[in-house]
């Protein structure tokens, strides 16, 4: 009976040890997740390589001890001489990791906790499709092989058919050299020229055209209210250039081939003519004109907008990636003082503002139907640029220099989903200015709901300032 007892308390403790631990590790998985995503997805991702490692399963190959010392300053370790830092930081090209000495041991251990759970996450999925997606993977990866093995044969053949005829040819002139009369009469070889390279240019463009103009994002329409006049003026700009572009190649490789040189003629001297002159100045200029003045009032449309109803958004820039922060019910968006950045607080939001207590930061955009935005740009570090390119809309992002536009989405995600044809599409904001190695992937997901699913995700978002939301409406009292 005794020893029953007994086990039922040691039952009973470890249970309660256990479901201890195991909130704790819950609540701390969640933790990382909010600093991991805030501090470190810039540079790593779980699965992939970024700037720096995929870090699955990074507890297993290293002591958590030195993680801890790593996080906080990996340079330092380099320096010591610390042979696995040594080696971490050689095999990926000597890039430098941002030291983290603002992470206290507890902060890290959550990360480590969150990125042990991403590690282990994907166990779960189905056997089954794992091999078959591996097989496809092996499958792909062989294509990708032998497209490029025949790239380099190509590569050398082409190669090597150049050297050749520039032997054919220098052995030609040479023998011209020596019987005293040019063997190839090269002036009318380059002047068939000038027209072959006419024909192959015009019918790439063409082939150009017809081949990928089915992928361009215009053939489902914008998806924002300015976005139709944009894209009339950028049809109008096209085909207008366009025609110029054909009419004057065709002038330009024709009379190069009509007018060569066959040594009888005599060029013209011709010095100029101020009808064609002021013809070909007054045309442009006036067709010129009349595109800038309607673009501009567009510009005008989206930087000062007559309705100042907009909801305010901010969008914050950093190497490499985007936040979005709502204004929230007031719609007014909280100062930013860089004295307040930190693990948590990246935009540096300033907590003590009142405008700031119910903002709400992202990085993902949702906006909704129908509804005019307010976007302001911030950058953090160098110089970004926000592309939205189905909304027909780019601002550069600028460090110290706020930036805005103003611009109305109307289609839907699920909408244009329905359109495209592709149920998993998702609109982007992309930066599209070099900014440093991760560039290519600075993006973030936008999506744009209904109003009652704007409202639902809102609602289920965290305001920053949680603490001070209930002084709030003391405040604004
Ligand atoms: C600016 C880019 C950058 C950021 C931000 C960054 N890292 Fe790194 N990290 C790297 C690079 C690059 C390496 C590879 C080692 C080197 O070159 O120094 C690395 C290596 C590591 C390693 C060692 C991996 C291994 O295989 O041993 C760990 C662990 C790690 N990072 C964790 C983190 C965590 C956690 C954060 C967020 C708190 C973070 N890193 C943020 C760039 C970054
Ligand atoms: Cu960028």
């Amino acid at each position: 009976m005794k020893i029953l007892n007994l086990l039922s308390k040691i039952t009973f403790v470890i249970a309660v040890l256990f479901s201890f631990t195991l909130s704790l590790s819950a609540q701390s998985v969640d933790e990382g997740k909010t600093l991991f995503n805030a501090n470190c997805t810039a540079c790593h991702a779980i699965n992939d390589k970024v700037v720096g490692p995929a870090l699955k399963d990074v507890s297993k190959r290293r002591e958590e001890a030195w993680l801890l010392k790593w996080i906080k300053n990996s340079q330092a370790m380099v320096k010591s001489g610390d042979p696995i830092a040594v080696q971490v930081y050689k095999e990926n090209n000597e890039g430098i990791m941002t030291s983290f000495e603002q992470l206290s041991d507890v902060q890290i251990k959550s990360i480590l906790a969150y990125v042990k759970a991403e590690s282990e996450a994907p166990a779960a999925a189905p056997v089954a499709n794992a091999t078959a997606d591996a097989a496809t993977a092996t499958t792909a990866s062989n294509d990708g092989d032998w497209k490029s093995m025949i790239n380099w044969l190509l590569f050398i053949i082409v190669a090597l058919l150049v050297f050749i005829i520039t032997q054919v040819f220098s052995i030609l002139s040479r023998i011209g050299d020596i019987q005293g009369k040019p063997v190839v009469n090269w002036n009318q070889l380059n002047s068939v020229l000038l027209i072959v390279f006419l024909v192959v240019g015009m019918g790439a463009i063409v082939w150009e055209f017809s081949a990928h103009s089915k992928h361009t994002i215009f053939n489902y329409g914008p998806a924002s209210a300015h976005g139709a006049e944009y894209d009339d003026m950028f049809m109008i700009t096209l085909v207008l250039t366009g025609v110029v572009f054909v009419i004057t190649q065709i002038l330009l490789f024709w009379y190069g081939f009509k007018y060569k040189s066959d040594g009888k003629r005599k060029a013209l001297y011709y010095p100029d003519n101020h009808k064609i002159e002021l013809l070909w100045t007054v045309v442009p200029a006036i067709v010129l004109t009349v595109l800038v003045i309607r673009g501009l009032i567009v510009w005008n449309d989206m930087m000062y907008p007559k309705e100042q109803n907009g909801r305010k958004i901010e969008i914050f820039a950093y190497q490499f990636g985007w936040n979005a922060r709502y204004a929230g019910v007031d719609n007014k968006l909280g100062a930013h003082n860089f004295r307040e950045v930190g693990v948590i607080n990246q935009l540096g939001v300033d907590t003590n503002d009142v405008n700031a207590y119910d903002d709400v930061v992202t990085n993902e955009l949702h906006l909704e139907v129908n509804q005019p935005v307010d976007l302001a740009f911030r950058a953090k570090d160098v110089i970004h640029s926000a592309l939205m390119p189905h909304f027909r809309v780019q601002m550069n992002v600028v460090p110290g220099l706020p930036t805005k536009f103003s611009f109305t989405p109307t289609v839907t995600t699920n909408e244009m989903r329905t359109k495209t044809g592709k149920p998993t599409f998702d609109y982007v904001l992309l930066c599209n200015k070099i900014c440093g190695s991760a560039h290519y992937r600075m993006k973030m997901k936008v999506v744009v709901d209904s109003k009652e699913d704007y409202k639902k995700w809102m609602s289920s978002q965290s305001v920053l300032v949680a603490n001070k939301t209930a002084n709030k409406a003391v405040a604004l009292n």
